[in-house]
């Protein structure tokens, strides 16, 4: 068994970021990955027009400078292809590849009460004995495969987008079918449309959806992002969500509608995914929401020609950004082709798979490739998946039995030594990634640099904390939009999962005050021994078998 200081789980951006961090501070540390290479999320979703739906100047790490200037970004909203790039070159520049074990999988991690120490052994069974447990396992990255009547007597391909093939996927001449309309789904249909002989993109929910407003990044842009890079990365970081530019103050309803008609003309040829801070309350208040919603509306319908199709593919029924809304380049577009077909499956449900496509309420439709667009298991699915045994044998799957408690969406109570990176109780989905991932990580770092000055061994969160944390969360969900409708952020993605808001949507400047009060006092919520809790324990166990 290698016994080192802390043992990191995933290497996709949180990863290596925690491995630069704490490498160093002179750690010793390994990041399991289980897939073939580094990237997380960007490895995976390898689908056809996968792009960041944050620009790429604020999706991208801010602790080095000189990496922020050498590297030149080719378009404002970054494909797949690219960040993975990127993703490399950290990897390379930064040396970090050695501490990182692929194609390794953790099965287990159990905390070891009288040494303050957790055990993690991967799935082929080699083990790691580190101080630190970090879960960098991202949030959208256990996918949710539907399991349909006949689905394995299909006689194509069936892909989901949340695991790419690695094998080229042809589309000319070919029936192709594409299963869910989240962010995912609309950003493959315009590309596979221009491909493939026929498309049949399969709706249940109509989804909000904003012009990415993509270009290629202009040599002067670049400059002169280059040149106050880092007024740009503290616009980001007192924003409330992480994006490079300031919100409007001021209310969607203080305005005369020409106004706000003038506001939302300009918010959606360039905001994008920040289109919903066009106005500070169109989260907040439902009559604000719905001023955005009807232009969203209009301006959708209007490049919809059939009027058959614009009624279905129009969203409605939900505010904006209640559920995750997408940045498209061209999908409501696509559905003008003539080899472009919507079926609503609220109008006629998948009924089965047959061997040659997929019987809906209403017809049979014949594919070559069938694409699961359909999401994941968010916030929690990576976390749960392996066994993380804490204090007294109890699984965190047995404690997040109703739902994710944390304190600070960073640590958990009875499981010491245990962080989490953007999970659940944090700002994480709610907001540019990127930042969060860096805040949280330096923060861990400042706590791990502490316990190491003040000759702690284990740090762990307060029940007491973390009850009042989780209210603080519900309390500020309550006071938004988030709750009015069944989206990924309160766990109705998948059947039986505790209904509860996850994410933190107090904001990341907000959320960053918290963690520097609980820093500068002393880490308040958390306990922080000198000796570990279980060693007295451990002491009467070792001297009972002696
Ligand atoms: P999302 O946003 O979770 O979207 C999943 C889509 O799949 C959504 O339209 C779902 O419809 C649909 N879905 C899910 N299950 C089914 C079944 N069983 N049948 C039909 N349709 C289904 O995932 P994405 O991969 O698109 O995007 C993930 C994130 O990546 C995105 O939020 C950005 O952060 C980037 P529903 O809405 O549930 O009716």
């Amino acid at each position: 068994m290698e016994v080192i200081d802390a043992v990191i789980i995933g290497a996709g951006f949180a990863g290596l970021r925690a491995l630069w961090r704490l490498r160093g501070m002179g750690k010793r540390v390994v990041v399991l990955e289980a897939a073939d290479d580094i990237g997380g999320v960007w490895y995976h979703n390898a689908y056809p027009g996968a792009r960041c739906d944050v620009e790429s100047y604020d999706y991208s790490y801010s602790f080095s400078p000189e990496l922020e200037q050498e590297w030149r970004w080719s378009e404002r909203y970054a494909t797949q292809p690219e960040i993975l790039r990127y993703i490399n070159h950290v990897a390379d520049r930064f040396d970090l590849r050695r501490d990182i074990v692929l194609k390794t999988r953790m099965e287990s991690a159990v905390y070891d009460e009288a040494a303050a120490r957790w055990t993690i052994t991967s799935t082929d069974g080699r083990r790691w004995s580190a101080q630190y447990l970090v879960m960098a396992v991202g949030q959208l990255s256990t996918t949710k495969e539907p399991d349909y009547p006949g689905q394995s007597s299909f006689k194509g391909e069936i892909i989901h987008s949340g695991i790419w093939p690695k094998h080229e996927v042809t589309y000319e001449g070919r029936r192709v079918a594409i299963i869910g309309t989240g962010s995912s789904g609309m950003q493959m249909t315009p590309v596979i449309a221009e491909k493939a002989a026929h498309l049949t993109v399969f709706q249940r929910t109509p989804n909000y959806s904003v012009p990415a407003a993509n270009a290629p990044v202009t040599d002067e842009e670049d400059r002169r992002v280059k040149a106050d890079y880092r007024a740009r990365r503290e616009q980001c970081r007192n924003s409330p969500t992480g994006l490079g530019f300031k919100p409007n103050r001021q209310s969607a309803l203080d305005v005369p509608a020409e106004e706000r008609d003038r506001v939302y003309e300009a918010a959606w040829h360039r905001l994008g995914f920040g289109f919903a801070l066009a106005y500070y309350d169109i989260l907040l208040s439902k009559p604000a929401n719905d001023t955005a919603a009807e232009f969203i509306q209009k301006k959708i319908g209007s490049v919809i020609d059939d009027p058959k199709l614009r009624e279905k593919l129009v969203p409605s029924g939900h505010p904006f950004a209640a559920r995750r809304p997408s940045v498209d380049s061209g999908y409501f577009q696509a559905f003008n082709r003539d080899n472009v077909e919507l079926a609503d499956l609220r109008e006629f449900p998948i009924q089965e798979f047959t061997p040659k496509g997929i019987r809906t309420a209403d017809k049979t439709h014949e594919f070559d490739i069938v694409i699961f667009a359909t999401g994941f298991d968010a916030f929690t699915g990576s976390i749960l998946k392996p066994r993380i045994e804490g204090r007294d044998g109890l699984t965190l799957k047995e404690k997040w039995s109703e739902g994710p408690i944390t304190q600070l969406g960073v640590g958990v109570a009875g499981f010491p030594n245990m962080l989490i990176i953007v999970g659940p109780g944090s700002p994480s989905l709610l907001s540019n990634v990127m930042v969060s991932i860096e805040e949280q990580i330096d923060w861990l770092a400042d706590l791990v640099a502490y316990m190491d000055a003040n000759d702690i061994v284990e740090f762990e969160a307060e029940p007491e904390a973390e009850r009042a944390w989780v209210e603080h969360v519900n309390e500020r969900a309550r006071e938004t939009l988030y709750m009015s409708t069944n989206s990924y952020y309160n766990g109705a993605e998948i059947a039986g999962k505790p209904r509860v808001f996850m994410p933190y949507s107090g904001g990341i400047r907000g959320y960053r005050r918290i963690l520097n009060d609980c820093a500068a006092q002393g880490y308040s919520g958390f306990v922080l021994r000198e000796a570990p809790l279980g060693a007295a324990a451990g002491d009467q166990r070792s001297a009972a078998s002696s």
